[in-house]
């Protein structure tokens, strides 16, 4: 046998333990969907599109409207990139449609 075979012992390399590979995974980076105020569209409607496209509850959804109105912007939710990306574009095409210069915009957490 040479030096370092050490049969029989419960120690060592091969103890028969088994540990389930854990590569590394990273998080999503997030992104702040963020509504931004403006003189024409109507409070109800930005009202609607909170409940509409980010689930929001009515007072919940009147609050962040609210908040938007007095300081200029406010955050509707936060998402990885594609659905955020997916919620400005929900929520612009809808503006657009009913002719409202409402602006939404992504920004990194
Ligand atoms: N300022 C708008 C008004 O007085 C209401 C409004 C709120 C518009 C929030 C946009 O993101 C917005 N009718």
């Amino acid at each position: 046998m040479s030096d370092g075979d050490k049969r029989g012992g419960n120690e060592g390399p091969n103890t028969g333990v088994v540990v389930k590979a854990r590569p590394k995974t990273r998080k999503p980076a997030m992104y702040k969907v963020l509504m931004l105020n403006d003189d024409y569209t109507p409070m109800e409607f930005v009202v609607h599109v909170l409940e509409r496209f980010f689930q929001k509850s009515r007072e919940e959804a009147t609050r962040i409207m609210l908040h938007v109105h007095r300081r200029g912007v406010g955050v509707c939710g936060l998402y990885t990139y594609e659905v955020a990306e997916t919620k400005v574009t929900q929520v612009m095409d809808l503006a657009r449609q009913n002719q409202h210069p409402l602006q939404c915009t992504i920004e990194k957490e």
